[in-house]
């Protein structure tokens, strides 16, 4: 598999170099969607993604565990003998998508085909230069209140622009304030759309919302709404589904060939146990030394323009709060995700219970069900993402990655979210994120306000005049009490060191650990007004997508989906 992936994109190397004006189609490529029942499944899956396959795939959600959702796009010419294998394996699937090019293009909203748009919109995929220059016109309308950073240069010499909303106009490294990145991976563009949907609920806000204000005054946002702005114009232009930077392309021999492949994973560049495996196989997920894959970490930790202006301005400015904007699969993710049951100190106490809030507050706006874990125990293990360096190196106290919109059930469009959903995503990922902001200013800048104040601490601080709501550790730790959705499991707590990969690192293993997330909202219904039939394959799918708890597939899925059938 990795030989195909590397011939065809040293084919796609070439063939952006010689006609960059036409961009690579995706006509009649599938979206195939399995969710692994058993090992076989997973290790089947797993020769697929990790050794040589006979097919052309690209895996949008590499295997990992079983229950744990994989997709992968196939070429047309090898859809249907991959379809073959699976059925005669007896492998459930479903096609997610029957022709991505298409998926492609109806990700723009019908109004932005008929009348197509100049500049730019908040409601839109915008290009990297219509983003910058609305933060310019921003920074021209709110010069006191916006401050615009350029932090560094990409490869092909983009600037890597930071927008600081609040706090005043010059940097205070001693603040406390808001990180939030997006675009790391260019093909995620619900990412920087939702970073700037931010930036206007800030600077709109800022106005009309006095708690708001006095949150922002204290605790500035700084957003850097593309972090790999070549990728992401690339993915524009040429390949819908590019995902590294564009690192000029490193050439290796291979039997009797030379591939030569562009780009590094910037989520695997950061030094968190940069380039180490802990998984007893190869584990391309992880982070991959080929620099033809999708996962590559590139040849040293911080190597790339990218990822080393980010360490250097986040370590003269260090947050309080650090925030990754990704996509997809609606999970709200703490570190550590480089190894399965490895947290912070502070995991249980203070990362999570803030999460669950965050998430709680997200699900209000629209009813979407985001799980929270680290992305190990959840996803797969990935060493060298930026939210891990965060905590674990800068020590950043409340760090987070989120894989926003859509969930990987049934027809999801995976990295090819509709413009329309722009807005919803928006308006939900800033309520979650206002609460992890709150948090930082009641932690952080409530304490110095009332040392200036000149009251004693225990005062009731005067932004409870404000309204704002106060929310100690106490109250964090409460809310996560009664979360109703999540059920934890905790064996007796072992604080070990690390490994001597990193220094000074404490790391609480908790083993074993078992975190249940039910979904489930359904109210049970009672044998008596069951009838216990139903749609046979259809719901055994559903079931298999974990779709039982929709009341619709609940009821006409009975005997499938209800326990109480099966007595
Ligand atoms: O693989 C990644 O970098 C992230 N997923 S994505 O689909 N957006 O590329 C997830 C990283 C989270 N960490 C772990 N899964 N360990
Ligand atoms: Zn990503």
């Amino acid at each position: 598999m990795r030989l195909a992936v590397c011939i065809l994109l040293a084919a796609a190397v070439a063939a952006a170099s010689t006609a960059q004006d036409e961009p690579h189609s995706y006509r009649n490529f599938k979206l195939i969607r399995i969710n692994p029942e058993n090992d076989a499944t997973l290790s089947y899956l797993k020769s697929l993604y990790e050794e040589e396959s006979p097919y052309t795939l690209d895996f949008w959600q590499p295997p990992s565990h079983v229950g744990g959702v994989v997709d992968l796009t196939v070429a047309p010419s090898d859809a249907s003998s991959l379809i073959r294998d699976l059925s005669a394996r007896g492998i459930h699937y479903i096609v997610a998508i029957h022709d991505l090019q298409k998926a492609i293009e109806s990700e723009k909203s019908l109004t932005s085909w008929a009348h197509p748009p100049k500049g730019f919109g908040y409601e839109r995929y915008n290009s990297v230069d219509e983003i910058y220059n609305e933060l310019k016109r921003l920074k021209r309308e709110r010069p006191s209140l916006i401050t615009l950073i350029d932090i560094g240069q990409t490869h092909e010499n983009r600037t890597m622009l930071v927008v600081k909303i609040g706090g005043g106009q010059s940097l205070d490294e001693d603040a406390p304030s808001v990180w939030l990145d997006a675009g790391i991976h260019a093909r995620e563009w619900i990412a920087p759309a939702t970073a700037m949907f931010i930036v206007r609920e800030l600077v709109e806000g800022y106005d009309v919302d006095p708690k708001l204000q006095a949150m922002i005054d204290h605790v500035p946002f700084y957003i850097l709404p593309v972090m790999n702005p070549d990728g992401y114009e690339y993915s524009r232009t040429s390949d819908r589904m590019w995902r590294k930077n564009r690192r000029p392309a490193e050439c290796q021999h291979k039997d009797w060939h030379t591939v030569c492949c562009r780009g590094v994973d910037l989520n695997r560049n950061f030094d968190w146990y940069w380039a180490v495996s802990f998984l007893p196989y190869f584990s391309a997920s992880g982070s991959s030394s080929d620099s033809c894959h999708d996962t590559y970490h590139g040849p040293a930790a911080f190597s790339e323009p990218e990822s080393m202006a980010v360490r250097d301005f986040l370590e003269a400015y260090p947050p309080k709060a650090f925030i990754s904007l990704h996509s997809y699969s609606q999970m709200w993710l703490i570190p550590f995700g480089h190894r399965r049951r490895s947290y912070p100190a502070d995991y249980s106490s203070a990362l999570r219970p803030l999460a669950l809030r965050a998430t709680k507050a997200l699900e209000a706006v629209h009813g979407t069900k985001y799980q929270v874990g680290t992305g190990a125990d959840l996803m797969y293990e990935a060493s060298g993402g930026s939210h891990d360096w965060a905590k674990g190196a800068l020590k950043v106290p409340f760090s987070y990655l989120i894989e926003l919109r859509p969930r990987n059930t049934l027809f999801g469009n995976g990295f090819l979210l509709p413009e329309r959903e722009i807005a919803p995503v928006g308006n939900e990922t800033w309520a979650a994120i206002r609460v992890v902001a709150d948090e930082v200013f009641s932690q952080f800048a409530q304490p110095s306000l009332r040392g200036k104040a000149g009251k004693k601490p225990e005062t009731p601080l005067s932004l409870h005049k404000l309204g704002l709501r106060g929310t100690s550790t106490e109250q964090t730790t409460a809310a996560s009490r009664s979360e109703p959705t999540v059920t934890e499991t905790d064996a007796p707590t072992t604080v070990s060191p690390s490994t001597t990969v990193q220094p000074e690192t404490a790391t609480v293993t908790i083993q074993p650990r078992t975190v249940v997330v039910v979904e489930s909202t359904v109210t049970p219904v009672t044998l008596a007004t069951v009838t216990c039939e139903d749609y046979g394959s259809y719901c055994r799918l559903w079931k298999v997508f974990n779709l039982c708890d929709r009341r619709a597939v609940h009821k006409l899925c009975a005997l499938t989906c209800n326990p109480q059938c099966r007595v």
